[in-house]
């Protein structure tokens, strides 16, 4: 069968009514952008690109040098389109603006520009997070307030994953579609059309490491995980953790699973580890419209009403099943069933 590129993708897209001209520009932009962070990031140690940029972000956490180089290719790249209106990113407190001189568009994009960076100097794989969402109408410098809209008002999300191939992971609300970065070409080519998240599983994703600061219904629901066929699950359960969302996503979309990032002792004061407006938004939308599940471990994520732009959340998304299982522990545990 003759191999779908991107860009005849998004022209099918449009022809059904599902995306308009500019969001159909603004995906072509962002796929480009993430192509040169590609680049950037294959190079490794030859780049001068490894290691830290000696800055931090607004999350207070050391930048890396592919952190911030791959935020300003995201900036470049979408600031003379006219698709955008602003730009927001894990990199920068506020929005950025669009530069004077240059249109401006209806969509807002937030990005996560190197999700896992802490994985480059180890040569794991790492991501790019997008999410996209309409400016109201009317706002022509938008500040961060009108970033704020829930994940079920999203336009776009994707995500793109650096590993032994270079694969984009997108959805408009009308399924979730994989594309392959032919190298030779330059060309992402639909990989997989309408993905399909298992509802059960035997695999999980999570950070043992943080097993004695989980609140109760986390312990008990792990434990019954690590008890196996012998405890009350009655089956045997792998388990996975890569450090890297998108690495670990990406897995689940492709063989399905589960992905807990939960509130622990630690981090309960911030909300969480993940950040809900270009991580947590993106990734439950992509796992949502392939059939999957995506909460708090108490609510779906995507109706969360967001506070801020950097807000964190926990995390629990997945194969639905088994992730209904984990929200219904902490239901039950609160009281609230
Ligand atoms: P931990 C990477 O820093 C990240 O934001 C996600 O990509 C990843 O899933 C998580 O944090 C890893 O957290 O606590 O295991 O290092």
């Amino acid at each position: 069968m003759k191999p779908v590129s991107l860009i005849q993708f998004l022209i099918e897209e449009r022809r059904a009514g599902n995306i308009n001209a500019e969001l159909s520009l603004l995906i072509e932009v962002v796929a480009r952008a993430c192509k040169r962070i590609g680049v950037a990031t294959g190079k490794g140690a030859l780049g001068g690109v490894l290691g830290e940029a000696g800055t931090g972000n607004i999350q207070g956490e050391a930048q890396k040098k592919l952190d911030v180089i791959s935020n300003e290719i995201l900036l470049e790249a979408n600031a003379w389109g006219g698709h955008l209106a602003a730009c927001a990113s894990e990199e920068m407190e506020d929005p950025q603006q669009i530069p004077d001189g240059y249109p401006k568009g209806q969509h807002l994009l937030l990005f996560d520009p190197l999700d896992g960076s802490s994985n480059i100097d180890v040569n794991i794989s790492v991501g790019t997070i997008f999410s996209v969402l309409r400016c109201p109408d009317g706002v022509t410098e938008p500040k961060a307030e009108h970033f704020l809209q829930p994940g079920t008002t999203q336009l776009a999300a994707g995500y793109v994953v650096y590993g032994p191939s270079t694969v984009l992971v997108l959805t408009f609300g009308y399924g979730t579609h994989e594309f392959t970065l032919d190298r030779e070409v330059g060309s992402f080519i639909l990989s997989r059309r309408g993905i399909r998240i298992p509802e059960a599983t035997a695999e999980f994703a999570i950070n043992m490491s943080n097993q004695r600061h989980w609140q109760a219904p986390m312990q008990r629901y792990v434990g019954e995980l690590l008890a196996g066929k012998e405890g009350p699950r009655g089956k045997d359960f792998n388990m996975r953790w890569v450090a890297s969302m998108v690495a670990d996503v990406h897995r689940i979309v492709t063989r399905g699973g589960v992905f807990y990032y939960p509130l622990d002792a630690k981090i309960e004061k911030q909300g969480g580890k993940l950040r809900l407006m270009y991580e947590a938004n993106p990734m439950a939308f992509i796992v949502e419209q392939a059939g999957g599940a995506a909460t708090t471990g108490r609510q779906r994520i995507m109706e969360l009403q967001p506070g801020g732009l950097h807000q964190r959340v926990p995390v629990f998304l997945g194969s639905k099943a088994e992730v209904e299982v984990a929200t219904h522990y902490h239901l039950e545990a609160d009281g609230a069933l």
